[in-house]
C-alpha cells in the first residue's frame, strides 16, 4: 500500500490493530518492507502501565496462499508445539518464540474485506533483529544453526497434522515447465529479452529432477520443514547476533531438508543482495559456506541420513536455479507473483541468482570435501 500517506498508514494500522488481543492505547506502526509476498506492519502499543509493546500485523497475500484458513492452521500447530518445546527446555522463553495473539470473534485470524484481506497478529520478537544479506561468517552459523534446529523442533510433529500450502512449492521440474509454458506463451513479448537466461535453464533442465526423483523413490525422507529459510527469516539477538527464532512459517509444510539448506546457500554465502544488477558482485564464498554447513550440521547431523548430506551442496545450487526460474517466470507472465519495486525487478532478480548458481556450481567440489571434512569430525 505504498500510496499512502505515513499518517494514512498509521490509521490503517490502528484499525488493523484494533481487530485483536492487544492491551494498550496505539503509539505507531510503521510498514516492514523486506518481504516479497505478505504486506507486514510492525505496531507499538502504551498499556496502562506505561510499558510499550509491539506487535506484528500481517495481511495473508491470497494470490499467494489460495486458501489462508489453510495457512493458518499450520501456523497455529506449528507456532504451538516449537512454544511447548521451547517452554520445557528454557525456562525464561516467553517472547522468545512467536505467539498469535486471537482475533475479534475467537479465530487466529480475521478477514478484513476493506482492508484487502485475511489479518494475523503476531508478538514482535523484542531485542532481536535480521540482515537482508549476511556480513560475516558467524551470522551464517547462527542461520544454518537456527533452521537446523527448527527442523528437530517439528521433528516430532504429526506430519499428517500439516498440510501443504502451496502444492509443489519446490518441485523443481514443475517450476522448469511452468517457465517454459510462460516463455512459450510469452503474452507481454518480454521473452527475447531473456532468451539467454531460458537458454541457460534449458541446458540446466537434465539435472533439476534429482531431489523428487529420489524422493519419490524413497531414497531421502519427507520431513516438515519451513521451505523459505531467507537470511532475513532468521531472528538474531542484537547484541551478540546468536540466533533466537525463526520466522515466516507460511510455508512450513511436507518437504526435503535439502530444499531448507539449498536455501540457506543461496542467501548465506553471498554478500550481495538477491537484486544487485552488479553480477561481478554476486558470487558465493567459500567461508560463509564452511560456516553455514558447520552450523547446519550441529543442529542436525544426529538425524539426517547419508543421501541428504551427500547432497547438500548441491541442494544450494538447485535450490538457487529453482527461485531464478520463479523471478524470470513472474517476469515473462507480468509480475504477479513477487512485489516488484520497479520495471525489470524480476529480470535482474533472475540474472542475479543465476550467476550465484553458477558460482556455486564451481565450487561444488570444496563444498563437497568440507561436508565431508565436517561429518567426519562427529565421528570421531
Ligand atoms: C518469497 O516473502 P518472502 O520474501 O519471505 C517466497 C520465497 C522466495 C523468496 C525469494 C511464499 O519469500 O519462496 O524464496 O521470496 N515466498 C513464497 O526472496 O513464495
Ligand atoms: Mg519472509
Amino acid at each position: 500500500m505504498s500510496e499512502l500517506t505515513e499518517g494514512e498508514v498509521a490509521e490503517r494500522i490502528a484499525r488493523i490493530g484494533d481487530q485483536f488481543a492487544i492491551n494498550g492505547d496505539f503509539l505507531y506502526g510503521e510498514e516492514l518492507r523486506n518481504g516479497h509476498i505478505n504486506t507486514t506492519y510492525r505496531a507499538c502499543y502504551r498499556t496502562e502501565e506505561g510499558h510499550l509493546d509491539r506487535y506484528i500485523l500481517q495481511r495473508i497475500n491470497d494470490y499467494v496462499f489460495k486458501d489462508p484458513a489453510l495457512v493458518m492452521k499450520n501456523v497455529e500447530k506449528v507456532t504451538r508445539h516449537i512454544s511447548w518445546k521451547v517452554m520445557r527446555r528454557r525456562k525464561n522463553a516467553a517472547g522468545q518464540t512467536l505467539t498469535l495473539y486471537p482475533a475479534r470473534g475467537g479465530r487466529s485470524y480475521i478477514n478484513l474485506p476493506e482492508e484487502g484481506g485475511m489479518w494475523r497478529c503476531y508478538n514482535n520478537i523484542e531485542g532481536t533483529h535480521t540482515y537482508d544479506v549476511v556480513e560475516n561468517t558467524r551470522q551464517a552459523y547462527q542461520a544454518g544453526y537456527a533452521f537446523g534446529s527448527f527442523q528437530e523442533l517439528v521433528s516430532d510433529m504429526n506430519p499428517d497434522d500439516i498440510r501443504e500450502s502451496i502444492p509443489d512449492f519446490h518441485n523443481t521440474p514443475k517450476r522448469y515447465e511452468a517457465l517454459m509454458q510462460s516463455a512459450e506463451k510469452d503474452e507481454l513479448g518480454r521473452a527475447a529479452s531473456c532468451r539467454e537466461e531460458l537458454e541457460q535453464v534449458r541446458a540446466w533442465a537434465p539435472q533439476l529432477g534429482k531431489l523428487v526423483e529420489m524422493q519419490r523413490a524413497g531414497q531421502l525422507p519427507t520431513r516438515i520443514t519451513h521451505n523459505d529459510t531467507k537470511i532475513n527469516n532468521v531472528m538474531l539477538d542484537e547484541d551478540s547476533d546468536s540466533a533466537v527464532c525463526v520466522i515466516d512459517l507460511d510455508t512450513v509444510m511436507p518437504g526435503l531438508s535439502l530444499y531448507d539448506f539449498g536455501d540457506m546457500v543461496r542467501t548465506a554465502t553471498c554478500m550481495a543482495e538477491e537484486d544487485e544488477a552488479d553480477l561481478s558482485k554476486v558470487h558465493m564464498q567459500m567461508p560463509f559456506f564452511e560456516s553455514l554447513a558447520e552450523g547446519y550440521l550441529d543442529a542436525t547431523h544426529s538425524f539426517l541420513t547419508k543421501n541428504e548430506i551427500d547432497l547438500l551442496a548441491f541442494s544450494g545450487w538447485l535450490i538457487t536455479v529453482e527461485i531464478g526460474m520463479r523471478f524470470l517466470t513472474d517476469y515473462l507472465d507480468g509480475d504477479k507473483y513477487f512485489r516488484i519495486h520497479y520495471a525489470e525487478h524480476n529480470l535482474v532478480r533472475a540474472r542475479n541468482q543465476f550467476a550465484l548458481a553458477k558460482s556455486i556450481q564451481s565450487m561444488l567440489p570444496q563444498m563437497q570435501k568440507h561436508i565431508r571434512k565436517l561429518v567426519n569430525s562427529y565421528s570421531d
